[in-house]
């Protein structure tokens, strides 16, 4: 490779072992995201939300001289209702997640799905408050019966507002009711986008985006919560697991198995599976040590935060797992799932299974999921995988021997847990600390990668850059495994936090950096903003809490719905990468000054993280300010060179990434 590519390959990801793999496939003729991304350049009309194609008058391309479409639709109005259907799309794939989910909790409750058991009764009863399901003298069965029909009855709901609304401070639900955005229904909602954006219906900017926040309350406050709910009671509400994540977790002498997709229903069974006697024997007898077991994307992190089950990476990381040459089996579920590792996958000798009846693959082996039969199709699946180990080609296998520790598994339940136990459980110190100062803010840091930005650089430079200045930091998604990859999940990561945030988070015993599990589970996030709003000294509304939401990498629908969801509950969000409506001014006031006047937080698009991290700094000020709490000062709670127990890592350690890895 010329010096001039391996630079490249540098300017494309910070990841040393991604960088290793990219000039592997490079070597062996493999196109990877990475290289796509540089040869297909984004059509420019498109990239700024200025292409109509839903009619076959155009497409229309508002460009240059030509400022309205065929039907005579403005920029703005084609801007808003392209801006509308990729947050009704992304609702959609959250809430058919969380839909899946209820459908197997009834199978569960009616004994028709064996391998499934109400593992977090405590869950069941606390969710079946919430859907006003009655618990007295009724088995867990029963109750989780009547909490399964409740929940798909949400989604469904025509009239009235979805049950979970009132999980939000009450000056919030005020505020959704007053404006006409409560969600009636969580399917309703997405289909009325649908409906008001087809061609000749809703052409008033404003008034086609405020059913947009509508549309993504639904899943917020609706699907992906439902699904968080649902998963917990089937798998357990998560607490702290340590675990590994990298590339350098595959193994040469075992059977590498990898889950990728959004989905626990088969993830958790085929856990299961992996750990079975006789199909470790198997594996065995063709000459493997064992099965090894990971995960990608959010069936990464739905398993990690439960089981402890490692990450090899992140969206990016997919195509590359496959070109380590060393994966005998990747089983994919829904979402998030690019269709470019089948070709891959045919370079080397890597299966891919496609498992949901929603998402299939040309070209992929197909051994469909029924959760009736899930541990028998789960031992199937990784028989195929077993099978396939005697296939592999050792001398094109590379495995970058990089891994790095993490903690996960924090849960809401466990964050109010871990700050006075059972019997005191409570938001009251973190509310504490940050009126004092010492916590200056939180933050949100979630979502995708994208290959038009370099690779977890701005993850990462959002997530260091909040720390050291005080802000406590929840993740989830590929922001999550970003952080785990370069040791933000660990104690260690303590030393560089503000000092403020730094004692806090020693003295409870926790990172400064939470992993708060899956796509979906930024539900979770919205609980936490709920309970800290209410618990008193910060306000009354989530809108009040100093505190900002990111997502520096984004890149699907999905992304879109859930920064505005967590702008429509009041946390001003900053999206990175570039605007998906910056062909239109006007647009982009409704969602920025507009929204803020309507539910008081904004929606920002902004390339620049660094520019994106002062400007939620500012904020959380003014937040603070708002509030009439101390002014944050840095030096109140240390000095520079105040010895702080245990600090032993450098700055330079900590500028590498490096100090939870294993190399
Ligand atoms: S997996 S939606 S790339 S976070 Fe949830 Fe990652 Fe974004 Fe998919």
């Amino acid at each position: 490779m010329t010096e001039e590519k391996k630079e490249a390959k540098k300017r494309a990801t910070i990841d040393p072992a991604v960088i290793e793999i990219l000039e592997k496939a490079e070597a062996e003729g493999i196109s990877t995201a990475f290289d796509r991304a540089e040869t297909t350049k984004p059509c420019p009309i498109g990239h700024e939300g200025n292409c109509c194609k839903i009619c076959f008058m155009g497409p229309c391309r508002l460009t240059g001289k030509t400022t309205v479409g065929v039907c005579g639709a403005t920029i703005e109005t084609v801007a808003a209702r392209n801006l509308a259907r990729e947050i009704a799309s992304g609702a959609a794939a959250h809430s058919d997640h969380g839909r899946d989910m209820a459908h197997t909790l009834i199978a569960a409750a009616e004994g028709e799905a064996p391998d499934y058991k109400i593992k977090d009764e405590k869950k069941l009863k606390a969710v079946a408050r919430y859907l006003e399901v009655e618990t007295d003298g009724r088995s867990k069965e029963e109750i989780a019966l009547e909490v399964g029909r409740k929940a798909l009855a949400e989604f469904g709901r025509q009239e009235g507002e979805i049950l979970y609304v009132k999980r939000a401070p009450q000056k919030r639900q005020e505020i959704w009711k007053k404006l006409g955005i409560t969600p009636r229904g969580i399917d309703r909602e997405i289909v009325e986008t649908l409906h008001r954006t087809h061609m000749g219906n809703d052409q008033d900017a404003e008034h086609i985006l405020d059913h947009s926040l509508r549309t993504c309350l639904g899943d917020g406050w609706g699907g992906s919560m439902l699904s968080t709910d649902i998963s917990d009671i089937l798998f357990g509400t998560p607490g702290p697991v340590a675990a590994r994540s990298g590339f350098g977790i595959l193994k040469e002498d075992e059977v590498n198995v990898v889950v990728h997709g959004h989905e626990p229903t088969l993830s958790e069974m085929i856990v299961v599976a992996a750990s079975d006697p006789e199909l470790i024997e198997y594996a065995k007898s063709k000459g493997a040590k064992g099965i090894n077991l990971m995960g990608i994307c959010c069936t990464a992190n739905e398993i990690l935060m439960r089981q402890g089950v490692p990450v090899v990476g992140d969206f990016l990381s997919q195509e590359l797992a496959i070109a380590t040459g060393a994966i005998d089996a990747m089983i994919v579920d829904i979402q998030c799932i690019m269709q470019g590792i089948q070709a891959i996958a045919e370079k080397y000798h890597t299966k891919i299974i496609t498992t949901s009846p929603k998402a299939h693959i040309t070209g992929a082996m197909r051994i469909e999921f029924d959760e009736h039969r899930a541990l028998e199709i789960a031992k199937q699946i990784i028989r195929v995988g077993i099978d396939n180990f005697p296939n592999r080609d050792k001398k094109k296998v590379l495995i970058p021997d990089y891994i790095d520790h993490l903690v996960a598994g924090f849960s809401h339940e466990y964050i109010a847990y871990m700050q006075g136990g059972i019997y005191r459980e409570s938001f009251r110190p973190l509310n504490d600390a940050i009126m004092q100062g010492r916590i200056r803010g939180a933050a949100g840091v979630v979502g995708c990668n994208n290959p038009r930005v370099t690779h977890t650089d701005p993850h990462l430079y959002v997530v260091k850059e909040l720390i050291k200045n005080d802000v406590l930091v929840v993740t989830t998604g590929c922001n999550a495994i970003a952080c785990a990859k370069q040791g933000l999940l660990t104690p260690e990561v303590m030393d560089f936090a503000g000092p403020g945030l730094r004692e806090v988070c020693q003295t409870i015993g926790v990172p400064p950096v939470l992993h708060m599990g899956s796509c979906v589970d930024n539900s979770r996030i919205l609980t936490v903003l709920a309970q800290c709003a209410t618990e008193g000294g910060l306000g009354e509304d989530i809108s009040d809490l100093p505190v900002a939401g990111f997502a520096p990498e984004w890149m699907s629908e999905k992304a879109l719905s859930i920064g505005a969801y967590f702008v429509a509950s009041g946390v001003t969000t900053w999206m990175g990468v570039g605007s998906p409506v910056a062909g239109s001014t006007e647009v982009t006031r409704i969602i920025t000054e507009g929204w803020k006047e309507k539910v008081g937080a904004a929606y920002y698009f902004e390339p620049d993280h660094e520019k994106a991290v002062q400007e939620a700094l500012a904020h959380i000020d003014a937040k603070r300010k708002a509030l009439k709490l101390e002014e944050y000062n840095p030096t109140r709670y240390a000095k520079s060179d105040t010895y702080f127990p245990g600090d032993y890592a450098s700055d330079e350690v900590f500028a590498a990434g490096s100090y939870s890895r294993s190399k």
